[in-house]
């Protein structure tokens, strides 16, 4: 690995696989040290997913309703109303709403809740429609994507969160997800989301059929975005959960592979501020682990997580704050608790 600061290319992000795991920590950590010392931060909020019903049948989704999981829920705007309440006194900031996709109800469907849960919470940050929710939303009622997004920004939401991305390389994307979004139009909506000078995160699913080639191939398509935009707040790396869904996955990704995946998302992504190690999919003891190796974040409290428990995650009713803090403090980080925009909350 040269030792100079030009970029590391596609072969030498590959090539850090080969390397010794703790070299590679090492590496990673050097930057997260210099960025934010011990600091770790979390937040405190809630997830939603108002529908499980998906015109959409991705084969790693084990979630949305299908012949695996055949209980179809729709909630209405008072049982989402309601929901946020009971959470209220938790001390949520952010609600991070995410649906499958619903041919069955309007796009007013969509949009009144979110400017009913500001008119009624105008202090809660609304994370809220992913890019293949919003190009769902584009294609079935006849909108732009830019038609959708001035809809958003009008009805209230604040960020987007990065889920959608999958993996970009269109040939893995076509197995595990054809006829979702495609690469380039979720990266065309975060653009455009961007350019309303509006955050999002970026995701990446991986550890199901694609190489670590694929991986390196989507950090570079949004490291390049990020160049353009600057507009994502962190980089997500989402470790697949293997149960109830369509892909049969036999051998699920060792501990090494996810923490050097992480540490090279650290390395490769040195336009991305944050890297969070997302505690639901990587166990909350390899996020706690993944502090070393350049994770400088492990998201929320969640209080109900549907998408991932589905699949097998242990993230059903999320975590206790103080459960959450103390295993941070007790790894040897300081837990600092952050707003959806990475501001710091005394
Ligand atoms: O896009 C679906 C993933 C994502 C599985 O922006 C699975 O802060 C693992 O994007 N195994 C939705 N992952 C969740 C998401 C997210 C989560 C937390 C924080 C943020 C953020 C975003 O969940 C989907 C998909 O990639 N997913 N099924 C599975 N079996």
């Amino acid at each position: 690995m040269s030792t100079t600061n030009r970029r590391i290319d596609i072969n030498e992000a590959i090539d850090l696989y080969d390397m010794d795991l703790i070299e590679l920590a090492q590496m990673a950590n050097k930057i997260r040290v210099q960025k934010f010392g011990k600091k770790t931060y979390y937040n405190i909020n809630k997830h939603i997913n108002p529908t499980n019903v998906c015109k959409d049948v991705c084969q790693f989704c084990s979630f949305s309703a299908n012949r695996k999981n055949p209980a179809q829920y729709t909630m209405s705007h008072d049982e989402i109303l309601d929901n946020i309440a009971k959470s209220i006194d938790n001390g949520i900031d952010e609600v991070h709403m995410v649906s499958a996709h619903n041919p069955n109800v309007g796009l007013d469907w969509y949009m009144d809740i979110f400017k009913k849960i500001k008119h009624k919470y105008p202090q809660l940050h609304i994370k809220a429609l992913t890019g293949a929710e919003i190009d769902f939303l584009s294609r079935q009622h006849n909108k732009s994507y830019q038609q959708i997004i001035d809809m958003m920004c009008e009805s209230g939401v604040d960020s987007m969160p990065g889920g959608g991305a999958e993996i970009f390389d269109e040939k893995v994307r076509k197995r595990i997800c054809g006829g979702k979004v495609g690469s380039k139009e979720w990266l065309e909506i975060h653009k455009l989301w961007h350019e309303k000078g509006k955050k999002s995160n970026a995701t990446m699913l991986f550890g199901h059929i694609e190489s670590r080639a694929n991986r390196i191939d989507h950090m570079l398509r949004l490291r390049k975005l990020q160049d353009q935009t600057g507009g994502f707040n962190c980089f997500i790396p989402l470790v697949y959960q293997t149960k109830n869904n369509l892909l049969n996955i036999k051998e699920p990704l060792t501990a090494v592979e996810i923490l050097k995946t992480i540490a090279i998302s650290r390395l490769v992504l040195d336009n991305f501020e944050n890297i969070k190690a997302y505690w639901v999919t990587s166990t909350i003891k390899l996020s706690l682990i993944a502090q070393e190796f350049g994770a400088n974040d492990l998201d929320g409290t969640i209080e109900n997580e549907s998408i991932n428990s589905a699949a097998g995650a242990n993230s059903k009713d999320g975590i206790k704050l103080d459960e959450f803090t103390s295993l941070i403090k007790n790894s040897g980080f300081e837990p600092v608790r952050r707003d959806s925009l990475y501001n710091t909350i005394l």
